[in-house]
């Protein structure tokens, strides 16, 4: 994984205008889909279990996100990810709050019990809940518990049998087999709601364009941290309001020039 490969896949994102299908949550909804379509993607939220399993058929990637879920929606979920199943379609899961609430901890394991996941991002927390360990997780927001990410990534890649991208100061990804480090992005992240989930739609527009999903995750989140620090510079200063603005202006104008000159991914010794 270099940084020339994550600039021509970023250059095949905007080629192929990818539909991405998201079943997301009312915080995010709007930014989840301005922010896809800066990048270059076409994003759809769909939800009606009658019309779900026809939408992730056509979709270039189904994003599952289950950051304020129900039954009724739980249930389509599960309908629109079988059809992505059946078609190869990637389906990507960001368990919102796993760990937070027993409801949120049973169901993203039943998600990740009953689909066939690409990849499933989350902060720490989360994916430790998700793989039955615990971590300290406060409402939606990861706890300040320390712990090897890396490690965790990489065992939670394997019991699950999917890619596994773990954010926050540091990312990292892993398939189970090797595990990429990224050190981009900003803390000012942390102040904007929905800076997470708009990662894992955006990770959905990767993975839509390049079958081989650790690759898409990684130059997701490579591109994703650098326009966060060409965001930073213009507007960090004045607070989280101007940054949000200027991080979709960022996604719609990050280069593989860009990726090149501040990308920072290497593989850990893992
Ligand atoms: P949480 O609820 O714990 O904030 P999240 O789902 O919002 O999780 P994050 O881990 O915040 O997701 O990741 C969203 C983006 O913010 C990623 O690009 C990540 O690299 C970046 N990020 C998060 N924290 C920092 C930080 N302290 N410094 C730099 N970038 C960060
Ligand atoms: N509450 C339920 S979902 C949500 C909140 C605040 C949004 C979480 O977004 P992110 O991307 O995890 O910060
Ligand atoms: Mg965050
Ligand atoms: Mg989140």
């Amino acid at each position: 994984m270099n940084l020339e490969t994550i600039g021509k896949l970023l250059e095949n994102v905007r080629k192929s205008n990818p539909l991405v299908h998201n079943m997301t949550n009312v915080v995010v909804t709007n930014f989840t889909a301005n922010g896809l379509l800066a990048l270059g993607a076409s994003p759809v939220m769909a939800y009606a279990e009658q019309e779900v399993a026809d939408m992730a058929k056509i979709a270039g990637a189904l994003v599952l996100n289950m950051g304020t879920l129900n039954e009724r929606e739980v249930k389509a979920m599960l309908i629109a990810g079988s059809s992505a199943n059946r078609h190869q379609v990637p389906v990507l899961f960001d368990p919102v709050g796993a760990g937070a609430t027993p409801y949120r901890t049973e169901t993203a394991q039943k998600i990740v019990r009953e689909l066939t996941l690409s990849l499933i991002r989350g902060n720490a927390a989360e994916i430790a809940n998700v793989i039955g360990e615990s971590w300290e997780i406060k409402g939606v927001d990861a706890g300040e518990a320390g712990g090897d990410v890396a490690t965790l990534a990489k065992a939670a890649a394997q019991k699950l049998n999917t890619v596994v991208a773990i954010t926050g100061k540091v990312d990292v990804i892993s398939d189970g087999s090797r595990v990429y480090a990224i050190h981009n992005g900003h803390p000012i992240l942390t102040k904007v709601t929905g800076t997470g989930c708009l990662l894992t739609s955006v990770m959905g527009a990767f993975a839509a364009v390049e079958k081989d999903v650790l690759a898409a995750g990684a130059a997701a989140l490579v591109t994703y941290g650098v326009a966060a620090q060409l965001a930073a510079e213009k507007a960090a200063a004045e607070g989280p309001g101007s940054f949000q603005i200027q991080f979709l202006n960022a996604l719609s104008t990050v280069t593989a020039d860009d990726v090149h000159r501040l990308g920072a991914i290497e593989q850990t010794g893992l």
